[in-house]
């Protein structure tokens, strides 16, 4: 049940100047893909003229469409060209691929697409069509950065099309390298097809995650004095991500997993300075599981979603994990969000009726400490089965982190899941390898002394209103 389609060897490397759409790059390996131009022709086969900076290359630069509507071509060459930049700029040289301009609009416009969508998207497919029995759902979890493998990743699974749809479970930015060029190549695919490609909200698109975890430095590092800019253009569109997605009416799919419910709807004052002393949680013993209803009114725009005050929600759905233990508690080791059991699970599937939760958020750091539950050697672990179905944690981040203090490596694989009609409820797991070598970088946070995993958040340095 598990292929693992071996991405070493493959090289993604096309410089500017030949063929963005070159083959060995561009045609999925596996699968249909009948809007993927494996003849395609957008040639920049210009001759470079003398140039004056060693990196800058005027066939690396991306311009915004003149008419403003992104097409397969132009988010290929993007991919394209991040691929090169990497290999071949200095992090400081980005701008003369993505100017800033360029970055605004894409932003700008993936934002407000995003910030339309509900809490809880639901990605609906049309079975009882005939086009509609080939359609496909990939699932996506944690990339954090790493750009190659992400690349790897929808090349191995077919780019998005009419009939393959994408799911991605959060965490696309911070601790790898390539955090900028990774949201920025979602949101171009976001862009391109909104109604195929769906990105839900991972607990590091946040403003505390991203200043310590590395994006923020990564953004300012990479624009230079217009970095602040770019960064806070980048909260902004992580605000608007959705934290949840139903697939087929069968499957739930959100980056932490389920949340806790709330008996009040969440004003915009309950984040005022007077709720901000952490109390003894008397809400502790009458903890109960939160409805879809809850979810869809829960207050999502916010640059940190609050672990105390009424908008727990949002906390919850990005920063919870499941336990061996039945019963919902406290997230002591996260310091926010929940723990849950396989009786909860249970109980979320039976009332919804559904089959199946994808999850994500526990690489192999953090299931290295978790007892009871399997490590994340292969991307993908089964956490609970129940009479109702199962829960799933996916991780698509191989190799990783990318930056590592101890000399010994997790070389844990990443994976994705493919759901089929007719009933979209029986995944299909592939795992995959990084992509070596993986192209040298600096760190853009001090990993020597961050923990690996996510856990024991300095709670005061996420009070931090906009
Ligand atoms: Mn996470």
């Amino acid at each position: 049940m598990s292929s693992s389609p071996s991405p070493n060897g493959a090289s993604f490397s096309s410089p500017p100047s030949s063929s963005p759409n070159d083959e060995s790059f561009f045609t999925p390996s596996t699968g249909t893909n009948p809007t993927t131009p494996t003849t395609a022709t957008t040639t920049i086969n210009t001759p470079v003229d003398e140039d004056p900076s060693p990196f800058s290359s005027p066939e690396a630069q991306i311009s915004w469409p003149p008419d403003g509507n992104l097409t397969l071509n132009w988010v290929l060459d993007l991919m394209s060209k991040f691929d090169w930049a990497s290999r071949n700029l200095p992090p400081a040289e980005f701008p003369t691929v993505l100017p800033v301009q360029v970055f605004d609009r894409l932003v700008l416009t993936a934002s407000k697409i995003l910030h339309k969508e509900p809490n809880l998207v639901r990605v609906d497919l049309d079975v009882d069509d005939e086009r509609g029995k080939d359609c496909r759902v990939v699932v996506v979890g944690d990339v954090h950065g790493q750009l190659h493998d992400v690349l790897f990743l929808l090349r191995s699974a077919g780019f998005p099309c009419e009939n393959r749809f994408f799911v991605f479970n959060g965490d696309y930015v911070d601790r790898g390298a390539w955090g900028l060029e990774t949201f920025m190549l979602l949101l171009a695919w976001k862009v391109f097809m909104p109604k195929r490609v769906f990105l839900l909200r991972g607990n590091h698109e946040s403003k505390y995650c991203t200043s310590v975890y590395g994006f923020e430095q990564e953004v300012v590092t990479k624009y230079g004095d217009r970095g602040k800019h770019v960064y806070r253009k980048c909260l902004g569109c992580f605000e608007g991500l959705p934290l949840a997605s139903i697939i087929a009416g069968r499957v739930y799919t959100a980056h932490g997993g389920l949340f806790r419910s709330i008996p009040v709807t969440p004003s915009k004052r309950s984040k005022g300075k007077k709720n901000r002393r952490i109390n003894s949680n008397p809400e502790v013993s009458t903890l109960s599981l939160g409805s879809l209803e809850e979810l869809s009114k829960a207050r999502r725009s916010v640059l940190d979603p609050p672990w105390e005050g009424l908008n727990l929600i949002p906390g919850d759905v990005l920063w919870s994990d499941p336990s061996m233990s039945p019963g919902l508690s406290p997230n002591t080791e996260r310091g926010i969000g929940l723990l849950w059991g396989p009786d909860c699970t249970e109980e979320f599937l039976k009332r919804y009726q559904l089959k199946l939760i994808i999850r994500s958020h526990e690489g192999p750091d953090a299931r290295e400490k978790r007892i009871g539950l399997a490590g994340m050697d292969e991307g993908y672990t089964v956490d609970h089965i129940v009479e109702s179905g199962r829960l799933i944690t996916l991780f698509s981040a191989p190799d990783y982190p990318q930056f590592q203090a101890t000399a010994e490596r997790y070389k844990n694989k990443g994976a994705y899941i493919i759901l089929e009609p007719p009933n979209f409820d029986n995944p299909t797991f592939n795992s995959f390898e990084a992509v070596t070598p993986r192209p040298k970088a600096n760190p853009y946070y001090d990993f020597q002394d961050v923990i690996d995993s996510d856990e024991e958040l300095d709670l005061t340095a996420m009070v931090s209103e906009p």
